[in-house]
């Protein structure tokens, strides 16, 4: 082998939509690690934190190749937190190990893995002496486990039957696959799909339709709502948006069931905002937040999942995403690039 290896110094815009974000990562035990940090912050109710390690994570994912030493990433922005210095110079960090290790952080992971179970029920529950599903169970209660990775071709399979519902009770109505899916990813935690109508109007009321097609139509599958149809929780946003549980047959997780459950998430939006809702529901999270966040404090402009305001309050329309990357000063990230 010749000589020294050339060490790159990486150089890196600061917001993550102005960066392409594949799903190929050359820094994967760097953001395993930072993603842990970040899990255990957010799990924690420390959300300055949790958002810190999740844009330090999201900008060692963007480098073309693996960090050799902390020297290449001087002068890059989100990387001052000391823990990451310690992760790169020893592989990992004492905070790292001490919070796999931590009983309350497993305890934490297992529960919110709960469909509808927040942080907060967590906390809870630990408390009551509830680590596990097993302790779960024996205090009464009843939760379905869907902790289970959703595969591309069960996403398939669901957009087979959404599709069907949608167009069986508002013909001409469309339905798109957004989240993790539209990225590329092969897996997820759930199933997304933003449903519109090109006629602006006519998808009004159109969920709780779906919902109840759904539940009468498909013999075989079947799906519950956790807020009921076309009552959206207030503090989500306007769209009516059902977060349900499709019972999928024929891949049973345990031999006691012949089903198998997959979170769906459903929302809909009136076609005047569909290029806006597709942008905000696609993700990452992350990638979503640095959009807002360049809105904000580079452009002055208000970002949401509805529209774009500009600071004279003026709604920019726009029929694409492209036309609101455009509107932002930001060139165009494809989906599969926006895996921040
Ligand atoms: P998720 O389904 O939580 O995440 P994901 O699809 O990226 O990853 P996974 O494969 O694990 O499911 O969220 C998808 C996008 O929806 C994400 O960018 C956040 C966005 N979103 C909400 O979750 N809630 C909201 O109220 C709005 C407006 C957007
Ligand atoms: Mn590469
Ligand atoms: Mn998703
Ligand atoms: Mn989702």
């Amino acid at each position: 082998q010749a000589g020294e290896p050339e060490v790159e110094v990486f150089s890196v815009p600061s917001y993550a939509c102005q960066r392409r974000t594949s799903l190929e990562n050359h820094n994967a035990p760097l953001t395993d690690a930072l993603s842990l940090l970040a899990e255990n912050a957010e799990l924690n109710d420390e959300e300055g934190r949790g958002v810190a390690f999740r844009r330090a994570a999201a900008l060692l994912k963007t480098l073309p190749s693996a960090v050799m030493s902390a020297s290449q990433l001087r002068g890059l922005p989100c990387l001052g937190e000391h823990s990451l210095r310690e992760i790169l110079e020893t592989g990992t960090s004492t905070e790292v190990e001490s919070t796999k290790g931590s009983e309350r952080f497993k305890a934490l992971k297992v529960l919110t893995g709960i469909f509808g179970v927040g942080a907060k029920t967590a906390d809870r529950w630990i408390r009551e002496g509830i680590h596990d599903l097993h302790q779960l169970r024996a205090s009464g209660q009843h939760y379905a486990d869907i902790n289970q990775p959703v595969t591309r071709a069960e996403a398939d399979a669901i957009e087979a039957i959404v599709e069907k519902a949608v167009s069986s009770v508002l013909r001409g109505a469309q339905i798109v696959l957004t989240g993790g899916f539209r990225r590329g990813k092969p897996s997820g935690h759930d199933v997304d799909f933003l449903i519109t109508h090109p006629e602006e109007g006519r998808e009004e009321g159109l969920m709780p339709k779906v919902v109840s097609w759904l539940e009468k139509t498909t013999r075989n599958s079947y799906l519950e709502s956790k807020d009921g149809p076309g009552r959206p929780p207030s503090n989500m946003d306007r769209f009516e948006r059902c977060l349900s549980i499709f019972k999928l047959p024929g891949a049973a997780e345990t031999p006691q069931r012949a089903w198998r459950a997959v979170r769906v998430d459903l929302v809909v939006s009136p076609i005047s905002q569909f290029a806006f809702a597709l942008l905000g529901w696609t993700g990452s999270k992350l990638f979503e937040r640095e959009l807002r966040r360049w809105a904000g404090h580079e452009r002055g402009m208000s970002l949401s999942s509805h529209a774009l305001y500009d600071n004279k309050q003026v709604n920019e329309g726009a029929a694409s995403e492209e036309e609101i990357f455009a509107h932002l000063g930001l060139e165009f990230v494809p989906p599969s690039e926006r895996n921040a």
